[in-house]
């Protein structure tokens, strides 16, 4: 190929051809088109890329597993669901990343997810690869039993296509250290090996001091270095965060202990918004009544009355400096972009994955907002897997200092890569922009080296 060529008209065509291959996939041609946006001028400058058809390699899962899992509820009944296991790109590393149970879980939301893997565990440093797996099952009002047996009951499956140096499944939305557990202990029993086929596992059982908190402290530790690289600092900050799981709490912990002040945690039902902050007192409560009791976060404005609770709302309309959506896809749009924007919050930060809706994106970065995006804020929980999986194949642990010490390195580390390739002339930085590079830049070097693969 020869010739000038417009980096946006080949965005275009190659979105067009994408669409036309994915159709009804909106979450996945959503991500492709945030990535390929940023990537192209750099993939036209590149041209090794443009001629290997990288982009067009990388938008293909390496393959797809979907499988039925039967099981038995507490009734007696017979119940049906589907499950899947996307391995999207193993060219840096073993596939690696987390289990999805949602009720309304399919194909499009697994390949989006596993698409972003493929850059964020590149941009760790780590060896590994991206996959995304998961079930339309709905944990919640499931008792434990009933939840054993569907795990145990997925892995039946699950266990041919997994293995420490061949994929390696962790948690996500709806998966938590009990439903490691069960998958882990089927896995073991299936395999009759106890290697590190999973992350996130329990700690007597080979898991990792800090994976826990590892997404939330990690989060919360790029917006230390989104600040820092302005001469700002995380003291005094108001935040307002969705989310009240794994990455909400987490995140709000590390907050507290850097001296900021959490305003508002939610769940699908609706947000709190606590005007004298969430302490650590109450984020205990919080961890207690989500993880224990398996309850609602509208009963944290029963408990402490000078918080409020409003329902089917979500929290950006609640004045802050810092908003962190930590709970799921598209759930910040224009419009909370736009409340965000009025009430001058200045960075905005995805915990979650791709909780922000393209035209958000666009609309906070165009006002000035530093927008810090998923596949590098969110990092720390697949990196902290990582190390988890380093301990196992030396078969020690290291204690929380050691594990933390490195997470706080890998989120510096990403947060250098993201500058080194999101420098816009006048020094802001493009934290999108510098993400997609960075992380595309690994994958498509290895893919060029193995020839057509
Ligand atoms: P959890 O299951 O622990 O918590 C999910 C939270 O999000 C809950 O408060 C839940 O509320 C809320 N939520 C889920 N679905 C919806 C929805 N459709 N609408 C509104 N709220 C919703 O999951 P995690 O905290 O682990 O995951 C949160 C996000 O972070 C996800 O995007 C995940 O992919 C991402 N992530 C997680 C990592 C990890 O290590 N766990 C690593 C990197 C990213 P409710 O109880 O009402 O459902
Ligand atoms: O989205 C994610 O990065 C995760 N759910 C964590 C994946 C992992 O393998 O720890």
């Amino acid at each position: 190929m020869s010739g000038p060529l417009s980096a946006s008209k080949e965005v275009e065509e190659f979105m067009s051809g994408l669409r036309r291959r994915n159709p009804a996939e909106p979450e996945f041609q959503q991500a492709v088109q945030e990535v390929v946006e940023t990537v192209m001028p750099y993939v036209l400058d590149n041209r090794q890329y443009y001629d290997n058809r990288i982009l067009e390699r990388m938008t293909e899962p390496d393959r797809v597993v979907m499988f039925r899992v039967s099981w038995e509820d507490d009734n007696g009944e017979v119940r049906a669901n589907r499950a899947w296991r996307v391995q999207f790109n193993n060219s840096i590393g073993p596939y690696k990343g987390g289990m999805r149970f949602a009720g309304d879980l399919n194909l499009s939301v697994l390949k989006f997810l596993g698409f972003e893997q493929t850059f964020k565990n590149a941009l760790t440093s780590l060896p590994m690869g991206g996959a995304k797996g998961g079930a339309n099952f709905n944990p919640k009002g499931r008792s434990d039993r009933e939840v054993m047996r569907f795990c145990h009951s997925l892995m039946i499956e699950l266990h041919r296509h997994i293995g420490e140096s061949t994929d390696v499944p962790a948690g996500d939305i709806g998966v938590g250290a009990r439903e490691i557990g069960y998958m882990f202990g089927q896995y073991k029993r299936l395999e009759n090996r106890f290697v590190g086929a999973m992350t996130g596992k329990g700690l007597e059982y080979g898991g990792s001091l800090i994976r826990k908190e590892a997404t939330g402290y990690g989060t919360v530790y790029f917006v230390q270095n989104m600040l820092e690289h302005i001469g700002d600092s995380v003291a005094g900050k108001r935040f307002v965060i969705s989310g009240s799981g794994n990455v909400a709490t987490y995140a709000a912990e590390k907050i507290l202990q850097l001296g900021g002040k959490p305003l508002t945690l939610s769940d699908s039902s609706g947000t709190i918004h606590d005007p004298a902050g969430i302490t650590h007192e109450k984020l205990a409560y919080v961890k207690e009544l989500k993880e224990v009791r398996r309850g609602r976060i509208s009963e944290y404005a029963e408990e402490y009355p000078g918080a409020t609770f409003m329902a089917g709302k979500k929290p950006w309309g609640v004045a802050c400096d810092i908003a962190l959506p930590c709970a799921t896809q598209n759930e910040l749009d224009l419009d909370g972009a736009k409340e965000l924007v009025k009430n001058k919050c200045r960075v905005v930060a995805e915990g979650a994955n791709m909780p922000t809706t393209l035209e958000a994106v666009h609309f906070l970065i165009e006002n000035g907002v530093l927008f810090g995006p998923a596949k590098a804020v969110n990092a720390g929980g697949v990196a902290v897997s990582g190390l988890e999986q380093s301990q196992n194949s030396l078969r020690i642990s290291w204690d929380a200092e050691e594990v933390e010490t490195r997470l706080r390195n890998i989120m510096r580390e990403i947060h250098n890569r993201c500058t080194k390739y999101g420098e816009e002339k006048g020094g802001a930085i493009n934290y999108v922009k510098g993400a997609n590079i960075a992380g595309f830049e690994k994958v498509a070097a290895s893919m060029v080296n193995y020839g057509i693969v």
